[in-house]
């Protein structure tokens, strides 16, 4: 989960098991910190990330702008344009408060050639819909991996598993 700060991306963070096209997914959702970040840390885990959900808030322009500097941070650092990535527009609720428009979010969507969602993390309209497309994009890319002989996403795993061990401990979850 990458945006702005205050954003709503917290409000989305789990780690659980869904069934997604009648197959299991296990979601581990690094909540990551809008503001105040160590960037050392912060290349570890968009190195080790599998998929990314960029988001911003929709009554907060500022946050739309940052989207960007998210999308061009996790090419930067990944060596490639070719990521799993979903762009969202959180807040959908607060129509009253709206400062970017459907219409831009689609339309940097399709710059980056993703999919994207306005949700409402407060009535989780479109949440699922939003780890569904991620799951499906990984999925995709996996498939390709694997019919070209690469065995990346594996290593990739790995890397991730490396990444959240110190943070496992302080996880009431049981692994
Ligand atoms: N109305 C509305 N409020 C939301 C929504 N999502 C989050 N919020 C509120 O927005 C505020 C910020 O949400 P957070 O989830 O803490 O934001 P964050 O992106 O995690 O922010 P940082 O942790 O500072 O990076 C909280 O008061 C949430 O309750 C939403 O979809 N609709
Ligand atoms: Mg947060």
């Amino acid at each position: 989960m990458l945006g702005e700060g205050g954003v709503g991306k917290s409000e989305d963070a789990y780690k659980t098991q869904i069934r997604i096209d009648d197959e299991p997914a296990n979601l581990d959702i690094l909540d990551t910190a809008g503001q105040a970040e160590f960037t050392a840390m912060r290349d570890q885990y968009m190195r080790a990330g599998e998929g990314f959900i960029i988001s911003y808030s929709i009554t907060d322009r500022r946050s739309f702008q940052e989207a960007r500097h998210f999308k061009q941070l996790i090419c930067r650092v990944r060596r490639t344009v070719d990521t799993p990535v979903v762009l969202v527009g959180n807040k959908s609720d607060l129509t009253q408060l709206r400062q970017v428009s459907v219409e831009e979010g689609k339309e940097l969507a399709r710059e980056f050639q993703c999919p994207f969602f306005e949700t409402s993390a407060a009535f989780r309209y479109y949440i699922d819909e939003v780890f569904a497309a991620l799951v499906r994009q990984i999925r995709q890319r996996e498939a390709e991996a694997v019919r070209s002989g690469e065995r990346k996403t594996r290593r990739s795993r790995s890397l991730w598993s490396r990444f959240k061990a110190p943070f496992r401990k302080k996880q009431h979850s049981n692994n």
